[in-house]
């Protein structure tokens, strides 16, 4: 669209306040995207939100105003239905569009660019008609900040917006500053035709994402993980924009750890969907900075790290006042949180499963009316609140917000976590020997059973790099390559740890409580400080018992027992070959650039263990190796 014209389809949909908003960012490449999707999409007004507190509350209400959030009694608190198919990140529907010839390998779902971008314009012609458009304004990362990325949010949808204005730093006034800087990100949605407030036509949902133009494309849903722009789309987006400026676009929360004489030691971890990874970063008597997404950059050697977000999207099946008090006190206390596919009961209030409250045997829930026992059309019984239900809050509505929290330099990166669902391989906590081995043995062979966060069968072992590999828009094997790289020339590589905290006797009972995970974290935090000796195994370092003894005692008042160290940390050689087998047959059979080094870690890695097998047998008492 020529300049001339993109003014003057500005000029025709928008009133004058809303035209004067859009032109006080004096940049031309958001004219025309703008004009663009008005004259693809057709809305009947267009809205653009600037950071003034009367235009957030506009999205606020319009929320409420057009359904597609109810309130509740207590103040800020609203509730948001998803439709019944559209529950979970849609991973089928989701796909790269990519030139000619061009691929990311297996595992990444891709297809032709003039294709696909074809049937997204058709699928999005005429989609807001009737509509009101909403032009929304964040950043990822703390803004005015080197992490700092502007993004434009284009869509119908109002609670995508109302969640954004809680997850995101708000972007219209650095989009000021940002004069004609054609460097931002874009997103456009549309929930699509409604019924009873929930997208209708799921069958012709999409999710289609430009790399290229770093544009990405959303229509007929309204679930977050596919909707909100700022979230894992825009994760794709960085994840190669990160590849190309040298730097890291991670699956990872952020947290501040707290160790003795008031030390705080920074850790940043990544944990496929519903393993833990929000309970970690909220864990009791430390300081959160984000559950997400984090951003890693070198500065002056240091390898630093900010929160994408201020917000939390996170799981509330769970949630209850003994095991989340402070998560709990933010969803029960009058301030703002959007609930998403809770049960309401019929008078009102908002339930979920494993919120340790008697749950009413009737109300209303993502099926629409709901009665116990009430089963779906291929009979599979539905529960009171979705498995994948949601909160939406703010960071700053927490007690534990860690004051460096949006600090524009991010803070010190001090130790990397990983961790997945196992049930017999991995170790409670272990160190990996040096970066690369933690790169390669601890985040490139992460593997969990899947949960109800993603669309499909439950209960499945997958492959999932770092917990990265849904969001991957670059090959995997050079995203292992990347983070091999990234701490080269770092003046300390930060030390890697994997984390277990789903492992499980014989008999299928899980060896740890819920808790116990504050005394892994505790104790990574005294290793980066060599405030502990550790014992080595074939393929890393594990606690000594007297450190973790006292570690229970004094955070959990627990008695640590021997025998329970030993069942815990035993080594367990035979899962482990099985895990580097499986493990290694994926990168030969599928990862046709997977470095090198990945493979001589695997070998190291079974020859350490077969040589410790042979002296000391398949299962190895952590008593029987040598401390250091
Ligand atoms: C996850 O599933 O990893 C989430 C929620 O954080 S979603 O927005 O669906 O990605
Ligand atoms: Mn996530």
């Amino acid at each position: 669209m020529a300049a001339q014209n993109v003014k003057q389809v500005l000029q025709a949909k928008l009133d004058s306040k809303n035209y004067d908003k859009l032109m006080a960012l004096a940049n031309d490449k958001l004219h025309k995207f703008v004009a663009d999707a008005i004259e693809l999409t057709k809305p009947a007004t267009v809205f653009v939100c600037t950071d003034a507190p009367e235009d957030i509350d506009y999205i606020r209400k319009l929320a409420v105003k057009n359904g597609e959030e109810k309130p509740l009694g207590t103040k800020g608190h609203t509730y948001h239905f998803d439709g019944y198919n559209d529950q979970g990140r849609d991973k089928e529907v989701t796909k790269y569009l990519l030139a000619p010839g061009k691929t990311l390998g297996k595992g990444i779902n891709s297809m032709d660019k003039q294709e696909g971008t074809a049937e997204i314009y058709g699928l999005m012609d005429g989609i807001m008609a009737g509509e009101e458009m909403l032009i929304c304004f964040f950043c990822l990362g703390p803004t005015n900040s080197d992490f700092s990325i502007s993004c434009v949010q284009i869509t119908d949808s109002s609670y995508v917006v109302h969640s954004e204005t809680i997850l995101y730093r708000h972007g219209y006034e650095q989009f000021k500053r940002f004069g004609n800087n054609p460097g931002f990100f874009r997103f456009l949605h549309s929930q699509g035709e409604l019924d009873n407030c929930v997208s209708k036509n799921y069958d012709k949902k999409r999710i289609y994402i430009n790399l290229d133009d770093e544009i990405v494309y959303s229509v007929n849903t309204q679930y977050a993980g596919n909707t909100v722009g700022l979230k894992k789309l825009a994760l794709r987006l960085a994840i190669k924009r990160a590849e190309a400026e040298g730097w890291l676009a991670e699956h990872m929360f952020a947290m501040g750890v707290h160790g003795p004489n008031n030390r705080v030691t920074y850790f940043t971890g990544a944990f496929p969907s519903a393993c833990g990874k929000t309970s970690t970063s909220m864990l009791p008597g430390q300081t959160i900075i984000g559950d997400d997404i984090a951003y890693f950059r070198k500065k002056d050697g240091q390898v630093r790290a900010v929160n994408v977000e201020k917000g939390i999207f996170g799981i509330i099946q769970d949630v209850n006042a003994e095991d989340d008090p402070v998560i709990y006190k933010s969803l029960t206390t009058p301030g703002e949180v959007i609930f998403g596919n809770v049960l309401i009961s019929n008078d009102g209030k908002p339930y979920w499963i494993g919120m340790k409250q008697p749950i009413p045997d009737t109300g209303t829930n993502h099926s629409g009316k709901w009665t116990k026992g009430k089963k779906d059309a291929k009979g599979a019984e539905i529960t009171p609140s979705h498995k994948n239900a949601r909160y939406t809050i703010a960071i700053s509505s927490l007690e534990n917000r860690d004051p460096l929290a949006d600090a524009g330099e991010g803070v010190p990166v001090g130790g990397i976590i990983y961790g997945g669902r196992d049930s017999d391989t991995w170790v409670p906590i272990e160190q990996a020997f040096n970066w690369t081995e933690g790169v390669v043995a601890k985040g490139a062979v992460l593997e969990s059973e899947t949960t109800a966060a993603t669309i499909g069968a439950e209960g499945v072992r997958t492959f999932n790099p770092m917990s990265n590999l849904d969001f991957l828009s670059i090959p995997i094997g050079r995203y292992i390559q990347i983070n091999l790289d990234f701490a080269k020339d770092a003046k300390k590589a930060p030390p890697i740890f994997s984390v277990n905290y789903f492992l499980k006797d014989e008999k299928g009972k899980y060896l740890n409580g819920m808790a116990d995970k504050l005394v892994w974290v505790l104790w990574a935090e005294l290793c980066v400080n060599s405030d502990v000796e550790k014992i080595e195994t074939p393929t890393g370092y594990i606690p000594k018992y007297e450190d973790l003894k006292k570690l229970f005692k004094d955070n959990l008042n627990k008695d640590y027992s021997r025998a329970d160290y030993v069942k815990q940390f035993t080594v367990r050689v035979k899962q482990q070959l099985a895990k580097i087998d499986r493990v290694e047959k994926i990168y030969k059979e599928q990862v046709s650039d997977a470095p090198e080094v990945v493979f001589e870690v695997f070998s190291k890695h079974r020859d350490r263990l077969k040589k410790a097998q042979e002296k000391l047998g398949d299962n190895i008492s952590p008593f029987d190796l040598e401390s250091k």
